[in-house]
């Protein structure tokens, strides 16, 4: 059956980067798209979608705001290394809330994981999704629980959900390593797409990269869900920046993240 587009959609860190882009592609298609963000929309809130500033980390929000919910486009909380302090309400606590609401409105979760859960293994070895996790940071960690709560919560409560380990989403990329970690704008929202209408996923997790010449990345849930990536980022090869001098930077698929300072507070 295919998806009733004038069902519920909420979309969390919708005033970032990729919240943004998200929001503008998600109403051109669906009804009744919720935004929500910790901090204002910057600019005006596309047609068709209503904006709810909120914060993860609270419950009693989040329940509400996932009311009726067919699928919680999970995108909010920190999005790079910072300190425990802060991961934990935005991260760890966030994406709780986030599963309880799931749970609660019988809603799939997409949850925006991300490269850094496996940031710690050399560049260049291949990776399945169901290999070893390597993180490189309290962020990584904190994306790890995430995914891990999408599987208990299958596991247990039958909760859907789709885990996108995102590598590098930009226009395009800008150095060496994103030509192998590189995930272009359509390619993400194909994915997402895909995650909402598809009949079935159970429980399922995607490298969230285009169809790089260079990836360290396969087999992970896209065939099962129908997801074809259109895009390749050696068409900018001779574009982006070299090598840096890091050497910790340059070894390991994680980069700069690998070689930073993970702090309680
Ligand atoms: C991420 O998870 C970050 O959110 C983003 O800012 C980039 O650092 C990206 O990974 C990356 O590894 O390129």
């Amino acid at each position: 059956m295919a998806f009733d587009k004038t069902r519920k959609i909420v979309l969390t860190g919708a005033s970032g980067n990729l919240g943004r882009f998200l929001a503008g592609e998600l109403v051109k298609n669906h009804g009744n798209v919720v935004l929500t963000d910790l901090v204002d929309y910057p600019g005006t809130v596309p047609v068709g979608a209503t904006f709810i500033r909120a914060d993860v980390a609270d419950a009693d929000a989040v329940m509400s705001i996932c009311e009726e919910a067919a699928v919680i486009l999970h995108f909010g909380g920190i999005s790079t290394e910072k300190t425990f302090e802060t991961i934990l309400p935005a991260n760890i606590v966030g994406v709780v809330n986030i599963f309880e609401a799931a749970r609660k409105n019988g809603a799939r979760v997409v949850f925006a994981s991300s490269n850094h859960t496996i940031g710690f293994h050399e560049r260049g070895r291949m990776l399945d999704t169901d290999m070893p996790t390597r993180p490189d940071s309290f962020y990584g960690i904190s994306k790890i629980f995430g995914e891990n709560m999408g599987s208990v919560y299958f596991d247990k409560h039958g909760v859907e959900s789709v885990h996108i380990r995102i590598g590098s989403a930009l226009p395009e990329p800008l150095d060496e390593r994103h030509l192998s970690t590189w995930l272009s704008l359509p390619d993400l929202f194909s994915m997402i797409v895909r995650s909402i209408e598809a009949e079935r996923t159970d429980f399922a997790t995607l490298w969230g990269a285009s169809a790089n010449t260079r990836t360290w990345w396969r087999n992970d849930d896209s065939e099962r869900l129908g997801i074809v990536r259109a895009d390749n980022s050696e068409i900018f090869a001779d574009k982006v920046s070299g090598p840096t001098n890091d050497p910790i930077t340059e070894k390991f698929q994680g980069g700069i993240f690998c070689g930073m300072d993970t702090v309680i507070r």
